[in-house]
């Protein structure tokens, strides 16, 4: 993109001052008009320009004062500007954007109700290490910072501040350009994360200089700059795997993102390590690989001697590195491994348990460096720790396909996801959104996935509230079918945005596990009072009505016959389809696999 949009001024050229300016805007070639004009850009076209001019094409919102003329001219000017019902389900599509790319997503709110609404996207997409850019409008600089009642007040890059990576204001046209590539070196350079830019109103029609305007732009260089580790960092961590007689390898969502997947599977394939893929690094090699470790988790982490983690931090999801799951004696004791962990930040190490090889560096090139450290006749693990494994492993597979090939009535998750893991296996390019509880964790143990990046769930907080805007940003990102597999709860957060999947009309289907409640429906008031429990929702709920009070595909499923029916002919059509698949609301259990962090009282 080179050329700046320029608009053309009302005022009629006479002085001295705007001849020059007119003889510069000729010079730089913009104005061809016989009668020419002065040129002039403003903070709209300014802002969409250094957008373009860095390779970002789409932009997630929703808008409204002051943004809502600049909705319009992204529009015009070419942009992808998908308007959604809720910020946060902007936020949450910008944020997975960002992951899928490692271009920053951009999500555009109006102020105060506007930006705090995008402010828990932008804090989680921080938390998850997603590169993302909360652009919102905000009112008056001197009358917010008087507090004296504008509209929609509120200091909203202070607030910000705390909760992402880096928060800008740009108050004046001629700074946009520095302001954008700021923002952008922020969120994608180093460990990514969330990005605030605050524009106030009165930026947006600030004129300038048409070529003043254009020269102001930066077009961002090597935004993301590789970091190649230490030398010694990969020697140390290369010695360590020597000493290692259970090695293992756990691959997280830092190493999908990285998209660094064949010199991943190379390292894998070499060393002959088993691993284990974090939920979101499913299929970054594919789950059926000879090599998983993933259905004999419970064995391998407290079992192995030395673990390599690839982009994964040691927080809740692998229990702190210590405690019973690795084998420690009581819920705060070291197992005895030692540990190598590979990730761009240089703070990460040591923040739960001791690192003893620590690689810092982007994942690429610590992987390549790696993979050139171990050559070409790496030994394979001990054979024992590979047969332990795999008499594990198979056992467990043989109890799922036990459990799967049952058909209870009414269906439970294994009956029912049985079907969504067929259907993955044969459109392994398809895009699979999860969130729920059970609805989670039974797809994610069930679901196997092919392919890189496939799997977005709800990422190191467990948010709910994620999947209709992860879809939306999947199927526009991608073009690729996507199903969102939803508890019944979870879909609740974000449902709304149904309308806006079939106004775009993109290819996304929703099952909803719908167990009428937050991890089961059949919890009932103590006090037999007319209220129902907290934790449970209306009775057979009629969810595919919502779709098609838009024009979508509605079907209700009560066997998995009817859903594979349904799910298959939504991959084939590609139309906006919900599926409300009706599960044994007796089927969950409470948190699902997490029962253990809910306190219980002391008295019963
Ligand atoms: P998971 O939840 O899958 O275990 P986490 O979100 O906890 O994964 O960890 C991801 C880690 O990956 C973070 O510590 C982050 O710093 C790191 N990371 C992200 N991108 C890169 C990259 N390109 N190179 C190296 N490390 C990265
Ligand atoms: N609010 C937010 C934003 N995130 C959360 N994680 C929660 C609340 C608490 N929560 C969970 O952790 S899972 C869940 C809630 C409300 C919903 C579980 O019910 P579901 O799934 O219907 O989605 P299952 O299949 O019934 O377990
Ligand atoms: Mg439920």
């Amino acid at each position: 993109m080179d050329e700046v949009t320029t608009r053309s001024a009302a005022r009629p050229a006479a002085s001295g001052v705007e001849d020059t300016l007119k003889q510069k805007t000729r010079d730089a070639g913009a104005a061809t008009d016989a009668a020419p004009q002065l040129q002039e850009t403003d903070g709209f076209h300014l802002v969409i320009d250094a957008l373009r001019l860095n390779g970002i094409d789409t932009i997630f919102g929703l808008p409204g004062i002051p943004i809502t003329d600049f909705t319009r001219k992204a529009q015009a000017a070419g942009m992808r500007v998908i308007s959604f019902r809720h910020e946060q389900s902007a936020g949450y599509a910008a944020s997975i954007a960002g992951y899928m790319t490692q271009k920053p997503g951009v999500c555009l709110t109006v102020s105060a109700p506007g930006f705090l609404n995008g402010l828990t996207a932008l804090a989680n997409a921080t938390t998850n290490c997603f590169p993302m850019i909360l652009i919102s409008g905000s009112s008056e600089r001197e009358v917010v910072d008087l507090q004296q009642g504008d509209y929609e007040e509120m200091d909203q890059l202070a607030i910000a501040k705390s909760l992402c990576k880096s928060a800008f204001r740009v108050l004046h046209a001629e700074d946009i350009g520095v302001g954008i590539a700021r923002a952008i070196r922020a969120a994608v350079s180093g460990r990514p994360g969330g990005v605030y830019l605050d524009l106030p109103a009165k930026l947006f029609p600030q004129a300038i200089d048409a070529d003043v305007g254009k020269r102001s732009l930066i077009k961002v260089v090597d935004p993301a700059p590789r970091q190649i580790p230490a030398p010694d960092a990969v020697q140390r961590a290369i010695g360590l795997i020597k000493t290692a007689k259970r090695p293992l390898i756990i691959l997280g969502k830092g190493a999908a993102y990285a998209q660094a997947d064949a010199d991943i599977r190379a390292l894998v394939e070499k060393t002959g390590i088993p691993y284990v893929p974090m939920s979101m690094a499913k299929g970054l090699l594919p789950d059926t690989h000879a090599q998983s470790a993933a259905a004999a988790r419970s064995y391998v982490l407290p079992e192995a001697d030395v673990v390599m983690l690839i982009g994964a931090r040691l927080n809740w999801l692998l229990s702190h590195g210590k405690g019973k799951t690795w084998g420690g004696k009581s819920a705060k004791d070291w197992g005895g491994q030692k540990f190598i962990q590979i990730d761009i930040s240089p703070q990460e190490a040591d923040s739960n348990v001791r690192i003893d090889a620590p690689v810092v560096g982007d994942i690429g090139s610590c992987v390549s460096a790696m993979l050139a450290a171990i050559g070409a006749n790496w030994p394979k693990p001990p054979a024992d720790w590979l047969d332990a494994i795999a008499e594990r492993k198979n056992k467990n597979i043989g109890k799922m396909a036990e459990a799967l090939a049952k058909n209870p009535t009414p269906m439970n998750f294994h009956s029912a996801l049985n079907v969504v893991r067929d259907i993955i296996r044969a459109n392994p390019d398809a895009i699979l959104v999860n969130e729920g509880a059970n609805a989670l964790d039974f797809t994610r143990s069930i679901v196997d996935m092919y392919k890189p990046r496939k799997r977005l769930d709800v990422g190191t907080w467990g948010v709910m509230g994620i999947g209709m805007g992860f879809s939306v940003a999947a199927a526009v990102v991608s073009g690729e079918q996507v199903i969102a597999v939803e508890g019944d709860s979870a879909f609740g957060f974000s449902g709304m945005e149904v309308e806006t999947i079939c106004r775009y009309n993109l290819p996304v289907c929703v099952v909803i596990m719908n167990n009428n409640g937050v991890y089961r429906g059949d919890e009932v008031n103590p006090t037999s009072g007319p209220d129902p429990s907290p934790l449970v929702f209306v009775k057979d709920a009629r969810y595919e009505k919502l779709m098609e009070a838009f024009g979508g595909v509605g079907v209700r499923a009560t066997t998995p016959a009817e859903l594979r029916d349904a799910l298959e002919g939504a991959v084939r059509s590609r139309k906006p389809t919900l599926i409300n698949a009706v599960i044994d609301e007796g089927a969950g259990t409470e948190s699902g696999r997490i029962t253990s962090l809910n306190p219980t009282a002391r008295k019963k």
